[in-house]
């Protein structure tokens, strides 16, 4: 029999995600002159004819980023489909086509694919996405769901993480944590929540919190808001792993500060409740929860007469030199370093 080969071993958690990142791919060179950048925006683009083609992928694994006792396996199609268009939408693109993959244990009869599926159209339909491939295969360890999206903007269009400046505003969209207060709900109740198809968050205290954990959206309406406003933010990144990660990454792919200041953050009223009935501090539930799937981006000076007043945004804080590090302001005017301790997969 073969045996497999002994590794000295350094542990994936001590790396951290990130980190197992960086070093995978310390030593790509990039040799194809259609290749824009490297590795470290949400998406990787390419230039194709004239156009700049976005291409990003997500893999979704039972056990790791679903657990099937509480997660719908329509809902679960619908927020892989999400989380892919969020990496798309984050680069200033507009997503065009998907490719899914399942591996998939016999576990699962025919209709249950058919439902995960019927979630997967769903969101193409509503997105205005084509499904145009995939790959299926059989699985020993239960459900793995891999996406790749594809999308296209004008050069002039696209948002990397890397354009921030010093002076710029920080603004995010919609609200924060309220996804992962859903899924501390969710973790308690373990049974399966039918998220309210008349969309009437008031009826269940709890309703909001568990749609944004199940049926999160993606903010193409931001992007479509851009164009009509007329304005390109400096850099972009979705809320995906939390607030802190996503603001250290923009600082350090931009090489600026930022300050954070902790009374701006964007919370509803029901995740204020539910952290106070679970005992856990807002602030820290949207600088380390992660699964927004909001838009985090810098916004020069001169464009916030285009947003101010709009309830999709608000700014939360401004970038600073590099030197001056990443901060949150808290509300007793306390200064804290920011660290990068968003949801870390290993
Ligand atoms: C059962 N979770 C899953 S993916 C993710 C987070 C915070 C962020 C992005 O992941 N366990 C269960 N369900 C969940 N929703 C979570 C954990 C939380 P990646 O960086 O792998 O793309």
């Amino acid at each position: 029999m073969l045996k497999s080969k002994e590794y000295t071993s350094t542990s994936l958690s001590q790396l951290g995600e990130f980190g197992l990142i960086d070093h995978l791919t310390q030593h790509i060179k990039l040799t194809q002159k259609s290749t824009i950048k490297g590795v470290g925006d949400d998406a990787a683009v390419l230039e194709v004819k004239d156009q700049q083609m976005v291409l990003t992928t997500d893999l979704l694994i039972e056990g790791v980023h679903f657990d099937l006792s509480y997660m719908p396996l329509k809902h679960l199609g619908y927020k892989a489909v999400m989380v892919n268009l969020s990496d798309v939408y984050a680069m200033n693109a507009q997503a065009s086509q998907l490719t899914i993959s399942i591996a998939v244990s016999n576990r699962f009869p025919l209709e249950a694919i058919e439902e995960l599926y019927a979630g997967i159209y769903l969101a193409a339909n509503t997105y205005g996405v084509d499904v145009v491939g995939g790959d299926t295969t059989s699985s020993t360890s239960g459900l793995l769901l891999s996406i790749t999206a594809v999308g296209h903007a004008v050069a002039e269009d696209i948002v990397y993480r890397s354009g921030a400046k010093p002076t710029d505003l920080l603004v995010v969209t919609g609200d924060l944590g309220a996804a992962y207060m859903g899924l501390q709900i969710l973790e308690r109740e373990k049974e399966v929540f039918k998220v309210n198809p008349q969309n009437q968050p008031d009826l269940d205290p709890y309703a909001y919190l568990i749609e944004r954990q199940l049926k999160p959206e993606a903010r193409k309406d931001v992007i479509e808001l851009f164009k009509k406003m007329e304005i390109v933010p400096t850099s972009m990144i979705d809320v995906s792993d939390g607030l802190s990660s996503e603001i250290m990454h923009l600082c350090k792919a931009s090489k600026v500060g930022a300050k954070l200041y902790e009374e701006k953050i964007p919370l509803d009223p029901a995740m204020i409740n539910v952290c106070e009935e679970f005992k856990l501090d807002s602030t820290t539930i949207t600088l380390s929860g992660g699964e927004d799937y909001e838009l985090l981006f810098t916004l020069d000076q001169k464009d916030y007469d285009a947003i101010k007043g709009n309830p999709n945004f608000t700014v939360i804080g401004h970038m600073t030199e590099e030197k001056e590090g990443a901060h949150l302001i808290t509300r007793a005017n306390q200064q804290i370093k920011l660290e990068d301790r968003g949801w870390n997969s290993f």
